[in-house]
């Protein structure tokens, strides 16, 4: 080789070296090119880096010609900031909630006054004796939702009295006071002590599968727990929810219900869709098992049961007495009574054992991080 060509040969290696680095660093290194070769170019998010909840919120201001013609909200929000500073410490007044989200309407209904709404979602939330963490829950949650420009409101349903609880039952109830309000597009079936960590985690449905959107949570080291696992907050259309007939109302007690509800959402014909990993995280307030909330011992036979059960037992089956309704300043109570659960004598399996081999993952009771 002569000189003259040897000097070109090592003159392009070494910019094809640099373009190489440059290439290398602009995608931030060797584990963003290998999630971005390998994983389709699902983003990646810095959780050291963290925004405060009410960044940007004073920007969203009604426009002073009023809301004749407003233009359609943008594809993508402007005010989103990824992730964001979540603590619980200290516990906000629902005051202070109230003066930091001006914008909210009675009844705790939003809807951004500055264009018009693509989507339309109703968060239900079942509750009792957690006020604690509702109010937590609503400090984090409108300037989140807000932020995302969507047309919402928020249900809170209230079991009376002390007798066991039913989340699954309760959630039933949300649904159906909800869509007496509204042609809600979306429902957010939303445990009260889960705070979603990133606001690019769009609290919207997908059209053709119900949504497990709690994916990630510090309470399992932000993993899947197991591959059916559909507890904590999951999303899902009118269309879907009715699909599947609801969900179970028989599960008294702690767990199992959701278990019941990915089953049988596979038997009504659809699959579980999910966020991406790194969207779908949640921080959940530290807590023990409630008491009226004991484990369920009956959960493993009713599971065995689901695929016999679910078309008989749902929203079809649906019944409960409404107590009052409040359109409260942040949210709408509604009070309900879902009557009792099976007595305790009927309720004779062991605690904890599960007779019939079915796998329902690490999720046990009361375990916050
Ligand atoms: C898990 C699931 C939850 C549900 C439950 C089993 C997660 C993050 N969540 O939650 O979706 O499947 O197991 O039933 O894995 N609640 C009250 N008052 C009570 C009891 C419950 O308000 O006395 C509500 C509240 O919204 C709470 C939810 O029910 O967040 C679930 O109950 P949990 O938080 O005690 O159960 P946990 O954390 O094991
Ligand atoms: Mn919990």
């Amino acid at each position: 080789m002569s000189p003259w060509l040897d000097r070109q040969c090592t003159f392009v290696i070494l910019v094809a070296s640099q373009l190489c680095f440059l290439v290398y660093y602009s995608f931030g290194g060797l584990q963003s090119m290998v999630t971005f070769l390998f994983w389709g170019g699902e983003p990646t998010w810095d959780y050291t880096k963290t925004h405060d909840v009410y960044t940007n919120l004073s920007l969203i201001q009604r426009p002073i010609s009023g809301t004749q013609g407003l233009p359609d909200c943008p594809d993508k929000s402007p005010y989103l900031v990824g992730p964001l500073s979540i603590q619980f410490d200290r516990i906000p007044p629902l005051a202070v909630i109230q003066e930091r989200n001006p914008l909210i309407q009675e009844g705790g209904f939003y809807t951004p006054p500055n264009c018009m709404p693509r989507y339309r979602t109703a968060l239900i939330v079942p509750h009792r004796n957690r006020e604690t963490h509702l109010r937590h829950f609503l400090y984090y949650l409108h300037p989140f939702l807000q932020r995302q420009q969507l047309q919402y409101g928020i249900y809170v349903i209230h079991q009376a009295g002390n007798q066991t609880f039913n989340r699954a039952k309760l959630l039933n109830v949300g649904v159906k006071e909800a869509l007496r309000d509204e042609e809600w597009d979306c429902l957010f079936l939303h445990d009260v002590d889960l705070i979603p960590e990133n606001d690019h985690n769009l609290y919207v449905c997908d059209p053709q599968n119900p949504k497990h959107v709690s994916i990630a949570m510090n309470k399992f080291g932000y993993r899947l727990p197991y591959k059916t696992y559909f507890g904590g907050v999951s999303a899902v259309t009118p269309e879907q929810y009715l699909q599947m007939n609801g969900f179970p109302n028989e599960y008294w007690g702690w767990g199992g219900e959701d278990d019941d509800i990915a089953t049988r959402l596979q038997l009504a014909g659809m699959r579980i869709s999910r966020p991406p990993l790194s969207l779908g995280r949640y921080k959940m307030i530290k807590h023990k098992l409630d008491s009226g909330n004991e484990e369920n011992p009956r959960r493993f036979d009713l599971l065995f049961r689901t695929r016999r059960t679910w078309r008989q037992d749902g929203m079809n089956s649906l019944s409960y007495v409404t107590l009052s309704r409040q359109r409260l300043p942040l949210f709408t109570n509604i009070t309900v009574d879902i009557g009792l659960g099976p007595t305790r004598k009927s309720q004779q399996l062991p605690r904890g054992k599960n007779p019939k081999g079915i796998e329902t993952g690490i999720n046990r009771p009361s375990g916050g991080t």
